[in-house]
């Protein structure tokens, strides 16, 4: 969290973190369509090529007041492809709370596997760790019939026992909630 004292803003940086195509960019487009439009910023879509992106997403968000302060939530994606490590490493610095957005389908196992670790290794050249970085697992694309259990995502990629939702971010289902679950660990953090 960077504590603003000319603007008297709080801001925290959340970002949504996954293996291409798992879902990111739709959920912060949904995100962003539901909150009040009062309070949210312009959806700013870098470089996109189709549906994929090259650079990031972001949102601006006025989340409230803490005493005279304004809580500012930025809202970023990564690109999800394997070549943009350098990208993905970059958004992260700094990061207040992170969405892991994985894919249910048994096809994109491996690429979960690999962007958790991508995840890991990011935290680490900026000597921090997964386990002191309030996230939460979305089991995504619920949807798909042959969906991955969400037990064995569990067991596979959250085997530190962190918060973890199914989701269909398509029809903005677990959208809100995971993000609920996230500002709220990331103001409990704060606040001790
Ligand atoms: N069936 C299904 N499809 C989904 C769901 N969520 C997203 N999609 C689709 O998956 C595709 C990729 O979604 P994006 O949000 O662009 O994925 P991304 O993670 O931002 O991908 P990169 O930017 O390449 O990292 C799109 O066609 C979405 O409509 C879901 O819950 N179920
Ligand atoms: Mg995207």
């Amino acid at each position: 969290m960077r504590v603003n004292v000319r603007q008297r803003q709080l801001e925290l940086k959340i970002v949504y973190y996954g293996p291409g195509l798992s879902g990111k960019t739709t959920n912060l487009a949904w995100l962003h369509q539901r909150l009040p439009q009062t309070a949210r910023g312009s959806l700013v879509q870098l470089d996109t090529e189709g549906e994929r992106t090259l650079f990031f997403d972001y949102f601006p968000y006025e989340l409230g007041t803490c005493g005279d302060y304004g809580i500012k939530v930025d809202f970023f994606t990564v690109p999800g492809q394997s070549f943009y490590q350098a990208t993905r490493r970059a958004v992260l610095d700094g990061v207040d709370g992170i969405v892991f957005v994985a894919d249910s389908d048994p096809e994109r196992e491996d690429a979960n596997v690999l962007a958790r670790e991508d995840m890991e290794s990011s935290l680490a050249v900026r000597g921090r760790r997964l386990q002191e970085v309030p996230h939460v697992y979305q089991w995504n694309k619920r949807d798909l019939p042959n969906a991955v259990p969400c037990k064995v995502l569990d067991r596979v990629l959250n085997p530190e026992g962190a918060a973890s939702l199914p989701a269909v971010a398509s029809s903005g289902e677990g959208v809100l909630e995971a993000q609920d679950i996230l500002l709220q660990e990331v103001l409990d953090r704060v606040g001790t």
